[in-house]
């Protein structure tokens, strides 16, 4: 097992990773940008490095830094969260030729998982289902026209370099697809310096469920069953559960199935999560593939039992996975709510010092979280302020204690995003577990949903 970790992250993922190897006995190292000289995650770790200025580039994304960092408090592994170097496959080469464990899966499968044209065709020859699409890129609108008139209108254009929304473009008719193909790859280009799009039967309401993979290094490889993220704005997610009310068991064996044998075709190693889209008729679809510990993990530990960031650091150490398949029972429901620092309206960051601060708790209740009274939340980095997840027997238990737990939370000084989950959870699709992707759009557009929300605004004190 690994002697020290290095924790190349901030907030709340840093916390959590800090946690886990201490219940590990392993010690830890914390970074931290000069703005971030009072952050918990400072203060909880062994040690803390300086690395730089506030801006990411120069503190939390400085490769060099964090190395030298590593070097001079002899650390023998790196964890690097989510976001920042999580999904850099050069950072995770980079550790290895410095002889430094990176916590997560070989570099050659985070490059493959991060252009989505490759992701996609290893996919496909690992037998995941697809939708109906081109095999590599569209060179150009003609490609792209003969390709959508084959697979039938509407389509989608993607950025092979992308994810997270950005580069997308629907196309409804062919007289659309040059102007679309155009904004597309000038996005991409843009976003991600790589203007290579592919084209995909455009499915129109549906879910985002996401198995979650665990692998050893010995080519043991478990699924712990779903999360359902489809409540989410503008590619942010915002509340995640698990499981899916969309799912039912055989379903749920099927994904899994399905998932465990592609990445044992792959060779995948440690944690991972694969995203399908999944249709109005219960089919499902591969989409991409996220080679991190995800934000939204604790849902999955809690139907499960399974300590993610714990099991994660073990099969880094080439510790073989104890758990077989059989022994995993999903049982009774989770639910997590990102509550962000921003106007619940308009979704706009809400940076700014805390002036009171007090948590929920009792029973079911989990807050992962960084912030506390007098914190400062600042403006160089994203507005997660914690995550409130809820366990309980069953769906509707949990909706009612995730209100509960909302209506304890005490933020001042700043906005949050806390009556935007009241008023999402009082949504009745959202209590019927009959929602897709589209469904902040429709609360919003509604009459009842505004409502719900400008009361929630008042109630919150
Ligand atoms: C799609 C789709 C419909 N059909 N692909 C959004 C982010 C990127 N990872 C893929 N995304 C989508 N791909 C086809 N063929 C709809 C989306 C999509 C979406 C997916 C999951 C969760 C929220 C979403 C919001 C808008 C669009």
């Amino acid at each position: 097992m690994f002697k020290k970790v290095l924790i190349a992250n901030r907030g709340e993922i840093a916390l959590r990773v800090i946690r886990a190897c201490r219940e590990l006995g392993i010690a830890t190292v914390a970074v931290h940008s000069t703005a971030d000289a009072n952050a918990l995650h400072v203060r909880f770790a062994d040690e803390s490095v300086c690395i730089g200025p506030p801006p990411s580039k120069e503190s939390y994304l400085n490769i060099p830094q964090l190395l030298s960092a590593a070097e001079i408090t002899r650390a023998d592994a790196i964890h690097p969260g989510y976001g920042f170097l999580s999904e850099n496959s050069e950072f995770a080469k980079v550790c290895r030729d410095c002889k430094i464990h990176f916590i997560g899966p070989r570099p050659e499968m985070i490059s493959l998982m991060g252009n989505k044209v490759r992701a996609r065709n290893a996919a496909r020859e690992a037998g995941l289902p697809l939708l109906p699409g081109s095999i590599g890129t569209v060179k150009d609108p003609k490609e792209a026209e003969a390709f959508a008139r084959e697979i039938g209108f509407p389509v989608i254009l993607k950025a092979a370099a992308g994810g997270g929304g950005k580069g997308m473009k629907i196309v409804r008719e062919p007289n659309a697809l040059a102007q679309a193909f155009s904004t597309a790859a000038a996005e991409a280009v843009a976003s991600f310096g790589n203007g290579d799009l592919y084209i995909e039967r455009y499915v129109e309401k549906p879910r985002h469920i996401e198995i979650q993979i665990v692998a050893d290094e010995h080519g043991h490889i478990i699924h712990l069953g779903e999360r359902e993220c489809s409540v989410q704005r503008r590619h942010q997610k915002l509340i995640e559960e698990s499981p899916s009310a969309a799912l039912t068991p055989e379903l749920r064996q099927q994904m899994g199935e399905v998932s465990i044998r592609a990445m044992e075709k792959l060779g995948y190693n440690n944690v991972g999560t694969i995203e399908y889209l999944l249709d109005e008729n219960g089919r499902f679809y591969f989409m991409e593939m996220n080679t991190r510990i995800q934000v939204e993990h604790p849902v999955t530990e809690l139907v499960t039992g399974v300590d993610l960031v714990r099991e994660q650091i073990k099969l880094s150490s080439g510790e073989p996975l104890k758990r077989k398949q059989e022994d995993i029972q999903m049982r009774g429901h989770a639910i997590e709510c990102r509550v962000n620092a921003e106007d619940p309206v308009t979704f706009a960051p809400w940076p700014g010092k805390i002036t009171a601060y007090s948590a929920p708790g009792g029973y079911g209740v989990r807050v992962d979280s960084s912030a506390y009274e007098n914190y400062t939340v600042l403006p160089y980095y994203d507005s997660l302020l914690a995550k409130l997840i809820v366990y309980a027997e069953d769906r509707p238990t949990a909706i009612r204690r995730m209100q509960r737990a909302l209506g304890e939370y005490v933020v001042q000084g700043i906005r949050t995003n806390i009556p935007f989950h009241r008023a999402a959870l009082a949504e009745e699709s959202f209590v019927e577990g009959n929602y897709d992707t589209r469904f902040v759009e429709r609360l919003l557009a509604s009459e009842t949903g505004t409502h719900r929300l400008r009361k929630a605004i008042e109630e919150t004190p």
